[in-house]
């Protein structure tokens, strides 16, 4: 306890001699602070920590390739660079007002697709056979997707903004729906944030794919140092319903799993039901007030969990390592 709660004031005063140091950098703070509802340095428990990064909307305009390839063990896979896929595809972000364009190289034999939830594109952009927006063996395909802010309609009704803990997968490998697709790997996490948003210092995907987490036997090991500002997307898949849940730490039930200040109504949870194509996100502050450890998290379905539905929540000391853990040093 006495020791978490020095790794964390280790961490801010480390977050303000980073930040606080010359006048232009000490300008950078207070115009960054501007932005965050009420977190003066040092205050405890409102909001991020001073010094949090936070996202810039720019409207950018990016163009990626992905891979669809098949891997050793004759499961499927997204990749940046050909020869690289893994499962879930890599983790892409956007900020709102970002327009992405994705080129689909399919390297595989069977025609696969890409389908995006939470995003704006058009109906050729959809990953579906019915409208023949799928990519056939050997061939590529551009997909774009747009976001946008919130903001008022001309009718004065709200629309809402991108933002938010998406998903992207294959549309149409096994059957017209993805199954064989999504069941053999094809599938990723999206992040669509809004300007200042606070940014993490790692993200890791969870996915909950039928009895596996990311179509593995055992859930992965997620690593972080006490202190560390760590973001799970948690995706579902499948044909079951599961939960969610991580032990010593507690999240937002909101847009962003973080509050907005003393007044936000959110509840604040650490068990989450979640089911297929469901994703949501959120964000901890490792070991926060509970120090390192090996925290698990795992589906909270007895016999699910029971089966293997259970990973491990790595925070190492800021020497590496992990109290309880064999020792063992955290890699990253
Ligand atoms: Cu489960």
């Amino acid at each position: 306890m006495t020791e978490a709660l020095g790794g964390q004031l280790g961490r801010r005063g480390f977050n303000r001699r980073l930040f606080g140091g010359g006048a232009a950098v000490a300008a950078g703070l207070t115009s960054m602070s501007g932005v965050l509802p009420g977190s003066p340095a040092g205050a405890a428990e409102s909001g991020p920590a001073s010094g949090a990064r936070l996202a810039e909307a720019n409207g950018e305009t990016r163009h990626i390739k992905l891979y669809v390839e098949k891997l050793a063990d004759g499961q499927l896979g997204y990749g940046l660079e050909q020869g690289k896929a893994t499962i879930p595809g890599p983790l892409l972000e956007m900020v709102e007002g970002d327009t992405l364009h994705i080129e689909v190289h399919n390297l595989t034999d069977a025609a696969a697709s890409l389908h995006p939830h939470g995003v704006d594109y058009e109906i050729g952009s959809d990953g579906t056979r019915h409208n023949n927006s799928h990519v056939e063996p050997g061939s590529s395909r551009t997909y774009t997707w747009r976001t946008h802010a919130p903001g008022r309609r001309k009718d004065g009704t709200w629309r809402a903004g991108s933002a938010g803990y998406w998903h992207y997968h294959d549309h149409v490998v096994g059957t017209d729906h993805g199954t064989g697709g999504l069941r053999k790997g094809l599938y990723g996490g999206l992040i669509v944030r809004r300007e200042g948003d606070v940014l993490p210092d790692r993200t890791y995907t969870i996915v909950f794919n039928d009895m596996t987490i990311n179509n593995l036997p055992k859930g992965p090991d997620l690593k972080a140092t006490m202190g560390e500002r760590v973001e799970i997307v948690m995706i579902t898949h499948g044909e079951y319903y599961h939960t969610f849940h991580m032990h010593g730490h507690r999240w937002a039930d909101n847009r962003t799993g973080i509050l907005t200040g003393p007044d936000d109504p959110s509840p604040v949870i650490d068990n989450k039901i979640t089911g297929p194509a469901d994703s949501f996100g959120f964000q901890v502050v490792a070991g926060e007030g509970v120090g390192a450890g090996a925290w698990m998290y795992h589906c909270h379905v007895q016999s699910h969990s029971d089966m293997g539905m259970v990973g491990m929540f790595l925070v190492a000391k800021a020497d590496g390592t992990v109290p309880g853990h064999g020792g063992e040093h955290a890699e990253h």
